[in-house]
């Protein structure tokens, strides 16, 4: 059976017909870039493309990338084809340093990211009339607003519960009956869990269906939020760069492969080290053209995202190209319940704080169905002889109130400035992992 799609005709665009439109809007893009972006004409002049000669897809291989650390280097709004009066709205997400990535929309910008998301949608089995159920996080971050735009414009009622305060979820799903609800993978299955330790079936729940993104996830745990939530649940994937959610979600049909909205985000995988165009199923770095933005676009953006490209038709009649799930990433950056976190930006914090040094290491587990992370850090020789103690463990720290507080004020700057919650450690000087001649490993991630 096939399912509803929001915008039928574009959505099952024949590939030549969709290779046409993607061939003209690149053209323009490149033309409107270089007019009104000067980081890209010198990015253009300097690889040696000429605008008005750009002949389309087969010259796209000619313009280099454009990377997160370009975004920095034109941090606020340095990167915007339009005067800020016409940006309509602004996101953030976590940057590479202490500063966010920042990005714009214009009115249209908004109007496209509500479309592609209510396709993802109704890819993910929701209905107008259907109640969406958004725990996704609001504000700056794009997953809430996102997914709260193209439900509205689907037609949806949507409850923009936001996430946390799990307790108050698991009532008002309970009262309100949704039939869609939104979220990370990993908090869909905290609520699972919740509902199961209250004695609540999956078949007494009124959830039809899941959309669950911003972090990497798999096949076991679809299959636990599935049972636990009575649930078919979907994969849903962005980044604020190119637009935020929706830039490809699966279709509830197959689930095999996140179909890619293609008419406004041109897709390529490419290999990791020497950056050439790879062919479909090979895994490598996904980058992206935004063909239809207005306030941001970008070229050839190099999301660090590691997957594959499928071409082969669908059964839902969609004819997009699907992508894999997110097999992992080039750089250093973690998710820890959906939130990127560089390891660059806690140490930014930690450099504020005279009492530590900047050796430290995250340490991340997976507790349950829920991501822990901790931060080790060493504490500064002067303030470890004003404490004088020779152990600093949880109970000398519980019984003293100055590393009390310090740990607290860590816990408290790192959330503030980095929007996640690391359970804190403090070590004596000289016991945080240093650098044995290699690459020194700060980050242990122990959830694989
Ligand atoms: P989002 O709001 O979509 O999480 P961010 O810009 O904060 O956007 O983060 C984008 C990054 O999050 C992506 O580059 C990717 O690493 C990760 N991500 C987003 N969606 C998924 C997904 N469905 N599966 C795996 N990783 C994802
Ligand atoms: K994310
Ligand atoms: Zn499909």
């Amino acid at each position: 059976m096939m399912g509803m799609m929001y915008q039928p005709e574009l959505e099952t665009l024949p590939r030549e017909k969709l290779r046409a439109l993607q061939e003209e809007r690149l053209k323009r893009l490149v033309v409107y870039v270089y007019e009104r972006v000067p980081f890209y004409r010198r990015l253009l002049d300097e690889a040696g493309v000429d605008p008005k000669g750009f002949r389309g897809l087969e010259d796209l291989p000619r313009i280099p990338f454009t990377k997160k650390t370009d975004l920095r280097d034109h941090y606020p709004f340095g990167l915007f084809a339009v005067p800020r009066e016409e940006v309509a709205r602004i996101h953030a997400s976590s940057g590479t340093t202490g500063k966010p990535t920042v990005v714009g929309y214009t009115k249209n910008d908004l109007k496209v990211f509500a479309e592609v998301v209510a396709r993802s949608l109704a890819a993910a089995g929701a209905r107008p009339g259907m109640m969406l159920h958004n725990a996704y996080g609001y504000g700056l971050f794009t997953g809430g607003l996102g997914l709260h735009g193209g439900a509205e414009a689907l037609g949806m009622t949507v409850v923009p519960v936001s996430g946390g305060m799990t307790e108050r979820q698991v009532m008002l799903i309970q009262d309100f009956r949704p039939e869609v609800i939104s979220c990370t993978p990993s908090y869909a299955q905290t609520l699972a869990e919740e509902f199961r330790k209250r004695g609540v079936s999956p078949e007494e729940l009124s959830l039809e269906y899941a959309v669950l993104g911003a972090e990497p996830w798999t096949e076991a745990i679809r299959k636990q939020v599935d049972e636990g939530l009575g649930v078919k649940s979907t994969n849903i994937y962005g980044l604020s760069e190119i637009i935020g959610p929706g830039v490809s979600n699966e279709c509830v049909e197959e689930r095999q492969g996140s179909h890619i909205w293609e008419d406004h985000f041109l897709p390529e995988v490419v290999d990791p080290d020497t950056g050439e165009p790879l062919p479909e199923g090979k895994v490598g770095v996904l980058v992206f053209t935004t063909l239809t933005k207005e306030a941001m676009p970008l070229l050839r953006y190099w999301t660090g995202d590691l997957t594959f490209l499928t071409y082969e038709a669908c059964t839902c009649g969609r004819t997009h190209v699907r992508m894999g799930p997110i097999l992992g990433r080039t750089d250093d950056m973690l998710i820890i319940r959906g939130v990127n976190v560089y390891p660059t930006q806690v140490e930014a914090v930690l450099l504020a704080i005279p009492e530590v040094e900047p050796y430290y290491q995250i340490v991340v587990r997976r507790e349950g169905t829920l991501d822990e992370a901790e931060l080790k850090v060493e504490v500064s020789e002067p303030f470890f002889r004003e404490i004088g103690r020779e152990v600093l463990s949880d109970e000398v720290v519980e019984a003293d109130h100055r590393l009390h507080a310090l740990r607290e004020r860590i816990a408290r700057k790192i959330k503030d400035n980095v929007g996640v919650t690391l359970k804190v450690t403090l070590l004596p000087p000289g016991q945080a992992p240093r650098s044995e001649g290699g690459k020194l490993r700060r980050v242990l991630d122990l959830r694989k």
